[in-house]
């Protein structure tokens, strides 16, 4: 994608899903046709994650998935990995704290660049935000079997605890809440997390768009809920 195309992608990181390649949540379908249908379905930036297969297994799935993401002008970040990210000219990254430095991965990436840090503490948030992350992932909210080796649980009032810093200090980052949140949850999520002073810029979802029998009709009924949540506002 031209550098001019992606600085006219204004992002929106509302509806965020992460994908998910592995038998028990994709079973014998395409990643690509879910994406596909999750977008038509209303997901608004799509983060392609695959911690097991092989570089070049990465590169031609993420190439695939970035013809359609940018089709629809939705953002495409890769999960972890720089180097993929800067082999199909996707628009960011997504990292964690034991994952490549952020400092290193703007250089490499340069300054247009979505990067993306998982925080998990008003510490590691505020770090991330002062080092230049474009977005927070904050979580993990609730014990999700699509992560289990995630060491911090922090429920909405770790959420909020952060997100609550952040408006104190008052930087103005994009926020968005992940794990274990699906249709049931996710309203309560969003308003938990929101005051006068602060507001979650959107929810990150896995299974319950990727595991979902009908992609399409689940990324539908979860932005409806995000919709009524920010009504709600
Ligand atoms: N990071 C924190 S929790 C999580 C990631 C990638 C997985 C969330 O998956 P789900 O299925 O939406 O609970
Ligand atoms: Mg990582």
């Amino acid at each position: 994608m031209s550098n001019n195309r992606k600085r006219n992608m204004k992002v929106d990181y509302s509806f965020y899903l992460v994908t998910d390649s592995s038998p028990e949540i994709l079973g014998d379908r395409d990643l690509v046709q879910v994406v596909k249908s999750a977008i038509q379905g209303g997901v608004t930036i799509v983060q392609y994650r695959d911690k097991k297969s092989e570089t070049a297994h990465l590169i031609r799935t993420a190439k695939r998935l970035h013809e359609i993401t940018s089709s629809y002008l939705v953002p495409l970040l890769i999960n972890d990995r720089i180097d993929v990210a800067l082999a199909i000219g996707a628009e960011g990254v997504h990292i964690g704290q034991e994952d490549m430095d952020l400092s290193t991965a703007r250089e490499l990436l340069g300054p247009e660049a979505i990067i993306g840090v998982t925080a998990s503490s008003v510490q590691e948030a505020l770090t991330a935000a002062e080092n230049g992350a474009s977005y927070l992932g904050i979580g993990t909210v609730y014990a999700t079997p699509t992560k289990t080796d995630t060491k911090s649980i922090i429920g909405t009032d770790g959420v909020n605890q952060i997100l609550d810093q952040l408006s104190f200090i008052r930087y103005d980052i994009p926020t968005v809440a992940i794990g274990g949140l699906n249709a049931k949850n996710l309203l309560a999520v969003m308003l938990e997390c929101s005051s006068s002073t602060k507001r979650l810029s959107g929810a990150a979802v896995v299974s319950a768009v990727m595991a979902a029998t009908h992609p399409l009709e689940a990324a539908k009924e979860l932005s409806t809920v995000l919709r009524s949540a920010e009504s709600a506002f």
